[in-house]
């Protein structure tokens, strides 16, 4: 596995000034590409007449061809269009203007009589709230044609497929975050996150268009192929007509420019280095962060969560983090604890503590009006709250009534937010308590659509303009409380429920308030899938469903699949019935043990795919397309993903399920049963029956994952402990894998404090060498296992480390598995060692 490092990129940027509306307007459309070295192409001109310009992109014979009457651009690579935009000449651009009675500050010209008169272009009623409009209708809009794509992404957050479908006879995609009761599933409106980035794929090509706005948006998809394709393939009279399969896309967004930023990949994983470069990669969340997290709404108060860490002893499941809903506050007044159910915070969070496990109490930004309580005092007296049109302190209803919000878009009251985070400012608080922020859509309980008002003013800025990145912005100042208070040393852990792009660089998300329902369980797969997509890798649903009671099976089955993603939280509602594991008797407790532990096992290769999707921008839960472009017969599944490269997860969503049919794809690939080890070969459908003892787990031949078998109370009563080997071979008899470990918290990992091996099998030797040979970390952990599958039976297995003497191996061979297994090879997990087989 490679790690790829971004040190430059180019971005050629081509500014259209367009004529509308006798406005000149400017749209700025940027083509990114990712180089490994310093290689920096700006556009060039190549020819120029009345009609047009054209422009080089500088590599592999790409150009920019701007036609001017009517506005059309196409970006070309040698004869093949890869996207024009305008062609279908739906560009629009509503520039702010001034109402004839009234005065704006955004005003850049006068309107037309007839504009004023059409119904809601100056102010529109939803329900009880009115629209005022100040600077009139502002739509921009922008077409964009993919010849050759059948198959688009993204645009989080809809539970919907993860192929996103064609529009033609519904609603577009809407964009624009809400806190939504009950969502619908397969539906295109909006939910509680927006991130305006798509990517399209065929197999000849990958290429993304980030539209960056924060704005309302809507995203309609149409196609020539929609409903003629069966798993990506034309149907036999599509693929007899000449026509060629393209995807037309429409972006239109209720303010701003058209700021665009077009991702031409060609693969999908420079896609993701081209998006990464724009907007960040996943931060590196603390280790423990990747264990098991057990939530409720709510722990009543701190005997419960003592009750509840125990039964987690009592029933030796391990789990990392506990959370505190809403409930643990006084009077959702965030930053404080009820005086009576949680009244020595401090002792509980020691009780954890000593435990190594970790403690999560919600903030939410809405600020209860109270002039007792300090933080409502402080954000009021320095001006910090978000204003209504009319210039006072916006202020709506939430959780404790009335309520202020603060203005997240302005940078002195993050700082301010952060700074709310010192010990010292949080009484009760330590280094073990990490934060939730929810409800920063912002949700506003009597406000149009559960929201804020779209006039409402951010300093200058309407909240229709910048909506979608409110929640972004609460996240990004909560998270830098998180490194401030430790003095910038620990790494942070902040949940976020709204987001926008750019979000991945402050911690995780989750899909917010699902149902414990079949069919929820079965969305969570395309919808973490999307969000990886664009760069938000760490992201879960809750599991067992937020509303209503699941089942036994239901909830057995929610932790199988909870637990090969990258973000594992039980929750549940308020009203709901109590549901820690070991309430549905002993054989269900003991299901989800074993679903938990295989988690445990399993932490560091996940904490490695934090790593890497740290370093290069790449999804950790991946749709299979992304490793294997060419084969459409993985362009369009939502029931199965892969975990970096090298695990495919093929999770039981039917109730009473007695088996599944999963793909496996590559002609040339096998793939490991993780469980029995049984072997199979790629590019097949493979019917596996199911018990409920486990979910259908492959692990792909040529990799090799490191495990850590003792499972412990906690990943942090694992740091130490040895390491088992799972050497995967595949036909050609090679293997390739890696190990990476540093100390699971602090930032040091940027001063290279940490150790990156490369693990190969070849030739019958499998090896460790340092991956970076400057990196000073040093570990406790040695190698206690070696486990080869798909191996054949050697007569003798030696080991030499760089310094010591050459050993010879004890080993044991079932030939009826092909499994040969290494007991206790016993080097140290840093060291630099080779394991021959004669
Ligand atoms: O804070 C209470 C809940 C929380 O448990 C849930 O996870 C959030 O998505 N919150 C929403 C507010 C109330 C939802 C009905």
């Amino acid at each position: 596995m490679e790690t790829q490092q971004i040190t430059s990129f180019h971005a050629c940027s081509a500014p259209i000034a367009y004529k509308s509306c006798d406005q000149i307007v400017f749209i700025q459309i940027v083509a990114v590409a990712v180089r490994k070295s310093r290689f920096i192409i700006s556009l060039s001109l190549l020819s120029q007449d009345e009609n047009g310009v054209v422009l080089s992109l500088g590599a592999e014979a790409q150009r920019v061809i701007v036609s001017a009457r009517p506005f059309r651009l196409d970006i070309v690579e040698g004869r093949d269009v890869l996207m024009s935009l305008n062609s279908r000449g739906l560009l629009a651009f509503e520039h702010l203007r001034m109402r004839k009675d009234t005065f704006s500050y955004k005003v850049t010209s006068t309107v037309a009589n007839e504009d004023e008169k059409e119904d809601g272009m100056w102010e529109e009623t939803f329900k009880s709230h009115t629209d005022s409009k100040p600077n009139g209708p502002s739509a921009i809009s922008l077409d964009f044609s993919l010849p050759g794509v059948e198959h688009v992404y993204g645009i989080p957050e809809h539970a919907d497929t993860l192929r996103l479908k064609t529009t033609d006879n519904g609603d577009p995609y809407r964009l624009y975050n809400l806190d939504v009761f009950q969502y619908e599933l397969y539906n295109p409106m909006a939910l509680y996150g927006a991130v305006p980035v798509m990517l399209a794929h065929s197999a000849q090509r990958t290429t993304g268009i980030f539209w960056l706005n924060a704005a309302e948006t809507w995203v309609d998809i149409s196609s020539n192929t929609a409903g003629k394709t069966v798993f990506g393939k034309m149907l036999d009279y599509v693929q007899g007509s000449s026509e060629t399969p393209q995807t037309d896309v429409r972006w239109i967004s209720e303010s701003g420019i058209i700021d665009v930023f077009l991702m031409l990949g060609p693969t999908a994983k420079d896609v993701f280095a081209q998006y990464a470069s724009l907007t960040g990669t996943q931060s590196f969340p603390p280790l423990t962060a990747v264990g098991y997290h057990q939530c409720r709404w709510n722990y009543n108060d701190q005997e419960d969560v003592k009750a509840v860490d125990a039964g987690f002893d009592e029933h030796d499941i391990p789990y990392d983090f506990i959370w505190l809903d809403i409930e643990h506050t006084d009077g959702k007044r965030y930053f404080t604890w009820d005086p009576h159910k949680f009244a020595s915070p401090k002792e509980m969070l020691q009780g954890i503590m000593d435990k190594k496990r970790k403690m999560v109490a919600i903030v939410d930004p809405h600020i209860k009006v109270d002039n007792n309580y300090k933080i409502h005092n402080e954000i009021r007296s320095r001006g910090y709250y978000i204003k209504n049109k009319d210039g006072g302190d916006y202020e709506g209803w939430c959780w404790p009534g009335s309520a202020g919000y603060p203005d997240f878009t302005r940078e002195d009251m993050r700082a301010w937010w952060a700074s709310m985070f010192a010990y010292d400012q949080y009484e009760g608080t330590m280094e073990n308590l990490y934060t939730w922020n929810d409800m920063n859509e912002p949700s506003v309980f009597n406000g149009p659509e559960v929201t804020m008002h779209k006039d409402a003013m951010h300093g200058a800025w309407e909240h229709r303009d910048l909506h979608n990145i409110y929640g972004f912005y609460v996240q990004m100042a909560t998270a830098e409380g998180l490194v401030q208070r430790s003095g910038g040393v620990e790494r942070p852990f902040v949940l976020t429920r709204a987001f926008f792009a750019g979000s991945q660089r402050y911690g995780a998300v989750w899909t917010g308030d699902n149902a414990a329902e079949w069919d929820h369980l079965k969305i969570s797969i395309p919808m973490c899938l999307s969000l990886g997509l664009v760069g938000i890798s760490f992201c879960g649903a809750d599991v067992g469903g937020f509303f209503k009671s699941p089942s036994a099976e239901l909830l057995v089955r929610w932790y199988q699949t909870g637990a090969y993603q990258p973000f594992f939280r039980a929750h549940a509602h308020l009203d709901t019935p109590r549901r820690e594991p070991w309430l549905f008797g002993p054989e269900n407790t003991a299901l989800i043990r074993e679903a938990v532990r295989q988690r445990y096992t399993l932490l560091p290769y996940w904490y490695q795919q934090f790593y890497h999707a740290h370093r290069t921008g790449e999804p950790i839960m991946r749709p299979l397309w992304v490793e294997y472009p060419q084969d459409p017969a993985t362009f369009a599944l939502d029931d199965e993903f892969l975990i970096g490269r090298d695990l495919l997860v093929h999770p039981v969503t039917e109730e009473g399920s007695r088996g599944v049919t999963a793909y496996l794809p590559g002609k040339d690939e096998v793939w490991f049963d993780v469980h029995t080890f049984q072997k199979h070969n790629g590019a097949q459908n493979l019917y596996i029956p199911v018990t409920m003892s486990s979910i259908p787990v492959f692990q792909r031949g040529g990799s090799i994952i490191p495990r850590k078998l003792r499972v412990r109370r906690s990943s942090s009563c694992m740091e130490h402990d040895p390491y088992t080997l799972f050497v995967a071979l595949n036909p050609q008899r090679t293997a390739e894998g890696e190990l990476y470990e540093d100390d699971g918290h602090t930032f040091n990992y940027e001063k290279k404090e940490f150790l990156h091996r490369r693990l190969s099998f070849v030739n019958n030797a499998l090896s460790s060498v340092n991956l970076a040979p400057d990196a000073t970390f040093t570990t406790q952990s040695w190698i206690e296992r070696i486990v080869l599958l798909g191996a054949r039976k050697p007569s003798r297995v030696s080991m030499k480390t760089a310094d010591g003497p050459e050993n010879q191996l004890e080993f044991d061979y079932d030939s009826s598995t092909s499994v040969l297994t290494l007991r206790k090879p016993g080097m140290n997990a840093g060291a630099d060692w080779t394991v021959n087989f004669e």
